[in-house]
């Protein structure tokens, strides 16, 4: 927390008790209006000028980030004990209505800015709004910059509040107050209204909001928040089943985290029928875990600190992988099971088919990391553990027969990674050595520098043939990959390891696998290229082949999504020419204005796959950094990224079609 933040504090505890009424500022306080908000604009300011350093950046994440920003303040009040109900609206002009029950942003005079407290928590930067003591105001992660760099961020936004009977409102325009607050009613209603338009001036990408993107959020917080009911509504869309006409979900969690377990595992098979649960306070730590086994080999993890989901792990992670590790151990050694076995267990082993939840709520976190989303503070780590410890003793003392098949579980995963040593020292050995090494299938670049190198993975030789003729050989790579690749989602670790294309994978990225604690964990520091391009028919094999590699990767090299190294392109679908005229088109709406710009008597292309182009289309289209366009993979949620892809690849049929019915982007291409 910074010093400012503190004096703010203090001033709002001296302020207790006297409530002057904004509308009633004259003389002295006026000139002090004056004043002080040129002081604060300076803040606001600042954040206009640097915007990715308040909300990380200024693509899609970071207008999104806007929504959370002002929801996290609601979620404040609902930890408080202050709120139950909080709805998100998206606008037809995407602008973002917030509304909650909590106690409402207080508008009497804040003495030492000489405004309403709520103009001050809307236009002064750091100010928080919170001041007091027992929230969890976060200070290093992107959430917690408080709502006035919302405000600053868009071009207009009202505050409504209804408090002590009144009904208040302050309007700005990028961040600058257009009146002081004043009262417009009178309300039985207690809470905060927030309507922002974000800036397009700033957000120059674009300002359309994904439902799905806020859906998930909302549906993560109430799964952290039980007993808050949270909704979203959509006004772009028209819904005639719903109740409101529109497009919209209302998400609520009698048993939190317990739930969330069973939400995440819901296309997978279970291995005991409980999820293992405890809440509950260590060194005053409030520590929440979830916990339950299914029948598949991946390990799903997931942290949380004050509702932000730390990606990037840190103490209260290992705190539960020493308990959790320490508690089954322990178990599994008197319970003689292990008696046979010839080789120590490890960490990992104890963790395949996990599906797990942490949540811990810091008063003063630490974040470290890439992305800050690594906790950092020591004392979580002992609480978490400890917390786990308790849980899952009492759990294996009462559950006999669980206790049993998990330990079973760990012995055939242990034993699996016995048998994957060598298969992985295989590619190991292949790894270090730098010339020979290398896989005869790849055709390599002749920079020698990662930041500058792409390597593009290609379906099929044939297509792999067209690509290395177009490429540009000095800092473009080409791998090709035989049909599909192995599904990993199905497939025990050691077959992953074993598996010709995988291995090739591994070999021509230059990346090595397994530490001393964590025989699966990435190292990334010798990437060979810093772009990993998937390129693939725009048909839907090709797309199959897409989310079989993206599979790979989000589950065996995180590091690399995260890292921001993995990237799909995007291959045009038609060749429109009349005479000597020609141009590509992405899209069926593409295609026809390119037609009709034409005005008539064109042939149209389709491009059924990568092998219909010559080399030299090839690059003008799919290659050339100059004109194509690579989407890069991210992972905005870690939680549906894994539930996508346990349903996309795993056993369930009926969810996964209802998927792809969804999301058929080729369905009609193709028929
Ligand atoms: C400052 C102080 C208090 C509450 C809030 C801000 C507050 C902010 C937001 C933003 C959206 N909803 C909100 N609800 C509350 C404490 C209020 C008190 O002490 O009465």
């Amino acid at each position: 927390m910074s010093e400012e933040a503190n004096k703010d504090e203090e001033a709002n505890k001296k302020n207790e008790g006297k409530k002057t009424n904004p509308e009633h500022l004259t003389g002295d306080n006026k000139r002090a209006y004056s004043a002080d908000s040129i002081q604060a604009l300076e803040g606001m300011e600042h954040v206009r000028m640097r915007p990715s350093m308040y909300i990380g950046d200024v693509g899609v994440r970071g207008l999104h980030h806007l929504v959370y920003e002002v929801v996290d303040n609601s979620i404040d009040e609902a930890m408080g004990g202050h709120c139950d109900t909080i709805s998100v609206v998206i606008n037809e002009d995407n602008s973002i209505t917030t509304k909650d029950n909590g106690r409402g942003i207080p508008v009497d005079l804040h003495k030492k800015e000489g405004v309403s407290a709520l103009e001050v928590v809307m236009t002064k930067i750091g100010a928080g709004g919170k001041f007091d003591k027992d929230s969890y105001k976060v200070s290093g992660g992107l959430h917690g910059v408080g709502v006035s760099v919302v405000n600053a961020l868009s071009n207009h936004l009202r505050a409504t509040v209804h408090r002590d009977g009144k009904i208040w409102e302050q309007e700005y325009e990028r961040g600058k107050s257009l009146y002081p607050v004043k009262s417009i009613g009178e309300t039985d209603y207690r809470g905060t209204i927030v309507t922002f338009h974000p800036d397009d001036t700033i957000f120059t990408q674009t300002i359309e909001y994904s439902y799905e993107t806020l859906a998930n959020r909302m549906r993560e917080l109430s799964f952290l928040n039980k007993g808050v009911t949270i909704s979203i509504m959509d006004k772009r869309q028209k819904d005639k089943d719903s109740e409101t006409g529109y497009v919209g979900e209302t998400f609520y969690s009698d048993e939190g985290l317990k739930e969330f377990v069973r939400f995440l595992d819901g296309t997978r098979e279970n291995l005991i029928q409980n999820v293992i649960a405890m809440e509950g306070e260590k060194n005053d730590i409030p520590v929440e875990v979830a916990m339950t086994y299914n029948t598949s080999y991946t390990e799903n993890l997931h942290s949380y600190v004050n509702n932000i989901n730390t990606h990037e792990g840190g103490t209260h992670l290992s705190g539960f992988r020493r308990g959790l590790t320490s508690t089954l151990k322990k178990y599994a050694d008197s319970s003689g099971m292990l008696d046979k076995l010839k080789f120590e267990i490890q960490g990992d082993d104890f963790r395949e088919g996990l599906t797990a939840i942490v949540s811990v709520k810091v008063a003063e976190p630490q974040f470290e990391g890439q992305t800050k989303t690594k906790l950092g503070n020591r004392e979580v780590s002992s609480a978490v553990s400890q917390a786990v410890s308790e849980m899952l003793t009492n759990y294996l003392e009462e559950h006999p027969d669980d206790a049993k098949v998990i330990v079973q579980k760990v012995i055939l995963a242990a034993q699996a990674r016995h048998a994957a040593t060598k298969a992985r020292e295989m590619v190991q050995r292949k790894t270090v050595m730098s010339i020979g090494g290398l896989p005869g299938k790849l055709s390599d670049c002749s920079d020698q520098d990662p930041v500058n190198c792409e390597v593009f993975l290609v379906e099929g030789d044939s297509a792999g043939g067209t690509a290395k003729q177009g490429r540009d050989r000095n800092f473009q790579a080409i791998l090709p990959l035989r049909g599909k690749i192995l599904n990993v989602e199905k497939a025990m670790p050691h077959r992953v390891f074993d598996n010709e294309e995988i291995k090739n994978i591994y070999t021509a990225l230059g990346v090595t696998i397994g530490t001393e604690d964590d025989s699966k964990a990435l190292n990334i520091e010798k990437l060979r290229y810093h772009k990993v391009v998937i390129m693939c028919d725009a048909d839907v094999d090709g797309s199959h082949i897409e989310t079989l590699i993206l599979t790979f990767f989000f589950r065996y090299m995180r590091e690399l999504i995260e890292g921001g190294h993995v990237y799909i392109a995007t291959p045009p679908l038609y060749l429109v020419k009349k005479g000597q005229k020609k141009r590509y088109a992405w899209t069926d709406e593409e295609r026809d204005a390119i037609a009709d710009s034409y005005s008539g008597g064109v042939s149209i292309q389709r491009y059924k796959g990568l092998g219909e182009m010559n080399a030299e289309q090839l690059w003008d289209t799919t290659m050339n950094p100059d004109f194509r366009t690579l989407r890069r993979i991210t992972i905005d949620n870690a939680t549906e990224a894994d539930r996508i892809f346990s349903m996309l690849m795993g056993d369930e049929v009926p969810p996964r079609r209802e998927f792809i019915e969804k999301n058929a982007v080729y369905a009609n291409i193709d028929a």
